[in-house]
């Protein structure tokens, strides 16, 4: 202790008391050295593991073992290739005065000594006298403790614990040394990181590293990675191996990185991987169209509207085909396509539309496929049928007799073209009752 010290210790004690430096450090392998038996120094917590080049407290405590204490003084050995000692904190310290305050970074050695006036003395069985704040500079794994009290029993050249006796007496006779543990090291990162989009999300997959791992921070973002474990949304942080990103906006890309971190939080530097959901589902197999003959050259589609997600929503377009031979899944390409389908109402919605350019008499089939603003085409229809009439079935009523003969009579030498013209040359004549006959019955 200093001659500064002497005097501060002089408004404690009625005695003059002589200290020494003490220069030979007390390493200890065992986490108590001394007894229990009398006043003791502990470290609060004496052990732990912690982050590299992070700042971690460790409090230094005392046990009065009943007795009524003025000063405590402790001094500590380390090592300062691998710890530095940023700071003593007396902040909630039981003891109010301070008459050393020492971090001997070249030799590694603490040395905090605090008193309190007689009519205070402290009586506890742990109380703080200070609190280090360390950091790990390296990775540490001690096979011994590595923060040690300078105590012998019975001396007053290191630490002591003083009675308030009026006599100065050092009633130390033990301490709990510290044994930290520094991992600075980060772990893998996750192998096998994976990004599948769909429609609105992204399905996140990877797998963890085996060793000195605690769990993985996935972080998402738009327009670039995430370049640190603060930049960007936090949408992970736990040790499983999967997660379905939900709620997103199609088309668009996210950047995802994946940060594994181990027990005291070092972070990897992080796997990354995008993915631009969009939208997969097509509208729903139309089930409801019918086909209804109008004319000779027409007939009339209905059906119920699907949706762009299955009967959800409004479908983009329809492609409408007919043929005269059967239309199947396979050949719906081949059938001929109508050029003017109209466009798709929201789901549920009555649709309709006349097919026209028909010829008379011929079956024909019909198919609709609907599909959606991502592409994504529905499966085929049902495939209704529809016979168209007969050229010369004037009244649509499926037989050709003196009705319709009444009709092509009605419209005789007419140059408009009605239906009567049957052939539409541009004129009701003889040719025209010359095809009723050969359709007559
Ligand atoms: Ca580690
Ligand atoms: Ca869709
Ligand atoms: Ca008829
Ligand atoms: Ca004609």
């Amino acid at each position: 202790m200093t001659k500064k010290m002497k005097s501060v210790l002089k408004t404690f004690f009625s005695i003059t008391l002589t200290i020494l430096f003490s220069t030979i450090p007390y390493f200890s392998q065992a986490t108590w050295v001394g007894n229990q038996n009398n006043a003791t120094l502990f470290f609060s917590p004496d052990a732990g593991t912690y982050k590299g080049n992070a700042t971690f407290p460790i409090d230094i405590m005392v046990n009065t073992h009943g007795q009524y204490v003025v000063v405590v003084a402790a001094y500590i050995n380390y090592n300062p290739a691998l710890f530095q000692v940023v700071s003593i904190d007396t902040t909630s310290s039981v003891f109010t005065t301070e008459a050393e305050k020492l971090i001997d970074s070249t030799n590694g050695v603490i040395k905090i000594t605090r008193g309190i006036p007689t009519a205070n003395h402290v009586n506890t069985a742990s109380g703080k006298v200070a609190t280090l704040n360390i950091q790990g500079l390296t990775n540490v794994t001690p096979s011994a403790d590595n923060f040690t009290f300078q105590f012998t029993a019975g001396s007053t050249l290191d630490s002591n614990i003083i009675l308030d006796d009026g006599l100065g007496t050092d009633i130390i006779s033990g301490a709990d040394n510290g044994r930290f543990t520094i991992d600075a090291t980060p772990p893998a990162n996750v192998s096998s990181f994976t990004a599948t989009a769909g429609d609105s999300q992204v399905v996140l997959s990877w797998t963890n590293p085996t060793s000195d791992f605690a769990g993985v921070k996935i972080l998402r973002k738009t327009g670039s990675y995430p370049a640190s474990v603060t930049d960007g949304t936090v949408i992970y942080d736990s040790n499983g191996t999967s997660y379905n990103d939900t709620g997103l906006t199609n088309n668009t890309a996210y950047y995802y990185k994946a940060y594994s971190r181990d027990v005291v939080v070092n972070y990897s530097s992080g796997a990354q991987v995008t993915a631009t959901p969009h939208d997969v589902t097509p509208p729903a197999s139309i089930g409801t169209l019918s086909a209804t003959a109008l004319t000779s050259k027409s007939v009339r589609l209905d059906w119920t509207a699907v949706g762009d997600d299955g009967s959800t929503g409004t479908a983009t377009n329809y492609d409408i085909r007919y043929s005269t031979t059967a239309i199947t899944a396979a050949n719906f390409s081949s059938a001929t396509q109508v050029s003017d389908a109209p466009t798709p109402k929201i789901s549920g919605s009555v649709e309709t539309m006349t097919v026209t350019g028909l010829t008379g008499n011929a079956t024909y089939y019909f198919a609709i496929k609907a599909t959606d603003d991502a592409g994504n085409t529905g499966a085929i229809s049902n495939i209704p049928s529809a016979l168209s009439y007969k050229t010369a079935d004037l009244n649509n009523d499926r037989i050709i007799n003196s009705v319709d003969f009444g009709i092509l009579m009605s419209y005789w030498n007419n140059t408009t073209r009605p239906l009567a013209d049957i052939n539409q040359d541009g004129i009701v004549n003889s040719v025209d009752f010359g095809i009723m006959m050969s359709q007559w019955g």
